[in-house]
């Protein structure tokens, strides 16, 4: 199936209430990149760092850290590497090369940080060498606006890092801005003209910075396993082939970024702080970070637990990708704790079930399952569930492989796992235990490969969310949309919206037990709206409920499922302000169990 996630076929919407700039989505994506790129079969060996690892550390580190996002005792929120930008604190290009004056991170521990990538089970660092404010964190012989002679630290800390990295056993890669230099005149979003007035294109940029820069990169740090290009905006592609043909003779291994632009790189690298909800074909990764800013940011303790990132780490991996988590240290170069903790805690559970994530194969349902999600090796399913049903039983819809045995993967070994078959079905019974482990794994070893029917399956527990994602569409416009939480930090969702009349989002599911099902609807909109859910050849239900500017779940109702097996359910926005609602989700929470097997009624 075509992905939703493929950009090209996408469409951008806007969540009006919460951008202040329509034209910013389209601007962005544009930065990003929209190059669904495929390693050539040739290049194949490239590819073994992501089909192995699934995990990576991202940092962001430079001058920015210093100021933590507050400038002149004035707090900005948003990812902080953007702090000089004019929609932020807006600083002049003078004002904030001096900040390299007072840049001495005398706490930067190279050994620490590579230590705990390892410990955090992590396999290769990315870190940005330079980013869009021009400053190199390198000993940059072609531009003085580095970190060696122009700081008083007067020492190139990516030497210490690369050798800490080979030291600890695990890759070592640059971010480098390519396309903006804010600093730089010429460079992208930069100074148009130089020191001495005189007018300065991209080539000027490009040959006296970018390319020299990019050769450092390539040659004085050893063998690195990625060059991390950021945001290639509208640079033109010979430039993009220039810098791929750079790191290809210098670094005949490494991978190059998909966000290098014009479908050069070598893998995609999605939307940032995005974890798809559908399998992605070929080889992809996903950026995200441990609290909300990429950069250290004074006030942001936003952080992820231990349980979170497991589960957005799974979920990537699960979905066929590659996860890299950003920590972002202080201008000191001090990490800060919270972070360090919680990849150190995640990073346990990942020592004790490495078949989880390295060398995963994806969920063969395609999408998470209600409690939580599968990965694959060989004959073997790994269950990771994120939220343990109540019962302890764990129901697998629609999987038609035969099942040799299931265990519980525990500390000290393991414990069996009971099971049945019930029609498309398969309940498990979690041991008691399982309640106090951070993410249960429960290991299902099959008779062959496995094989699933991916219809979308009514947990008996629930709830089970139906993703407008996953939806057939008509009367209606479904779209890819992504806002900004805070200046830079970008949610994403699919949304079905403008609907008319008959318009509706319908989804072919399993119910395991009849009965009466709570629904609920998430969406955002304006004022009134009238939904209407309906069971084909069954029920309906309709309600109208308020809406707000950002998705919020309201309940509409109950809604019965006469007999188990195959239904289709549609829901439609059918009086009020229909244009403004925009659905994201339909949940389904079994309330009263009227199969005749159930003994009693079963309530949530
Ligand atoms: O390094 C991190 C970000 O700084 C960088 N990529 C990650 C890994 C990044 N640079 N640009 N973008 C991500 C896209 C951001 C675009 C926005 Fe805007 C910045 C939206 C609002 C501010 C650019 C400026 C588009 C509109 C205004």
């Amino acid at each position: 199936m075509m992905s939703l996630y493929q950009r090209s076929a996408c469409l951008i919407a806007l969540a009006s209430a919460l951008l202040p700039h329509p034209a910013c989505a389209q601007e962005m994506d544009k930065m990003w990149g929209d190059s669904v790129v495929k390693l050539r079969a040739e290049d194949a060996s490239r590819g073994q760092l992501f089909a192995d690892g699934n995990y990576a550390m991202f940092i962001h580190w430079g001058l920015y850290s210093q100021l933590g996002n507050k400038v002149d005792g004035k707090t900005y929120y948003g990812i902080g590497e953007w702090i000089m930008n004019k929609r932020m604190a807006g600083i002049p290009v003078p004002e904030y090369m001096d900040l390299a004056k007072t840049f001495n991170p005398e706490k930067f521990d190279a050994k620490a940080i590579a230590q705990l990538a390892k410990d955090a089970g992590m396999k290769y660092i990315i870190i940005t060498s330079k980013h869009h404010d021009g400053f190199a964190m390198f000993d940059s012989k072609s531009n003085d606006f580095n970190v060696v002679k122009a700081t008083p630290y007067k020492h190139d800390p990516m030497k210490d890092l690369a050798k800490a990295c080979k030291e600890v056993g695990i890759g070592f890669g640059f971010y480098y801005s390519h396309n903006q230099d804010w600093t730089f005149p010429g460079g992208n979003n930069g100074p148009a003209t130089d020191a001495d007035g005189k007018s300065a294109n991209f080539d000027d940029y490009f040959l006296k910075k970018c390319l020299p820069q990019v050769k450092e990169i390539t040659t004085e740090y050893g063998p690195i396993e990625i060059v991390w290009f950021d945001t290639p905006g509208n640079m033109p592609k010979k430039y993009v082939e220039e810098l791929v043909a750079v790191v290809r003779k210098n670094q005949p291994n490494a991978m190059i970024c998909g966000r290098a632009g014009h479908g050069l790189g070598d893998y995609q690298s999605i939307g940032d702080m995005e974890v798809p909800i559908e399998n992605i074909d070929g080889l992809w990764e996903s950026v995200d970070t441990t609290n909300d800013s990429w950069a250290y940011a004074w006030y942001d303790t936003n952080w992820k637990t231990p349980g979170e990132i497991l589960r957005r780490l799974i979920s990537t991996v699960a979905r066929g990708g590659t996860y890299m988590l950003n920590i972002g240290p202080r201008g000191d170069g001090s990490v800060p704790e919270h972070a360090a903790d919680s990849l150190r805690c995640s990073g346990e559970w990942i020592k004790r079930h490495p078949a989880v994530v390295y060398g995963a194969a994806p969920s063969p349902w395609g999408h998470a399952l209600p409690w939580g999600d599968v990965t694959v090796r060989d004959n073997k399913l790994f269950l990771s569930v994120f939220d343990r049903p109540t019962d302890g039983k764990l129901h697998l819809p629609g999987l038609k492989t035969e099942i040799r045995s299931a265990r519980w993967l525990t500390a000290s070994g393991s414990q069996p796992v009971t099971y049945q078959r019930d029609g498309t079905w398969t309940c498990l019974t979690l041991p008691p235990g399982t309640l106090n482990a951070l993410v249960p794994v429960i290991e299902v070893t099959l008779a062959a490969p496995p094989e699933v029917d991916r219809t979308f399956g009514i947990d008996p527990k629930g709830p089970t969310e139906l993703d407008v994602h996953f939806a057939s569409v008509k009367g209606a416009t479904r779209n890819s949309k992504r806002w900004m939480e805070k200046f830079g930090e970008w949610k994403h969702t699919v949304e079905v919206t403008d609907w008319k009349a008959d318009g509706a989002a319908t989804w072919e599911v399993d119910v395991l037990r009849p009965g009466n099902y709570r629904v609920d609807l998430t969406y955002t909109g304006e004022k009134r709206l009238v939904w209407r859910v309906a069971v084909e050849g069954g029920q309906s239900i309709q309600n109208q409920q308020n809406a707000s500017p950002i998705y919020q779940s309201f309940p509409i109702g109950w809604l019965e499922f006469t007999t188990p097996g195959r239904h289709r359910i549609s829901v439609g926005c059918i009086d009020g302000n229909t244009t403004t609602a925009s659905l994201k989700s339909l949940r389904l929470t079994l309330v009263t169990d009227l199969s005749p097997t159930s003994d009693s009624a079963s309530s949530q």
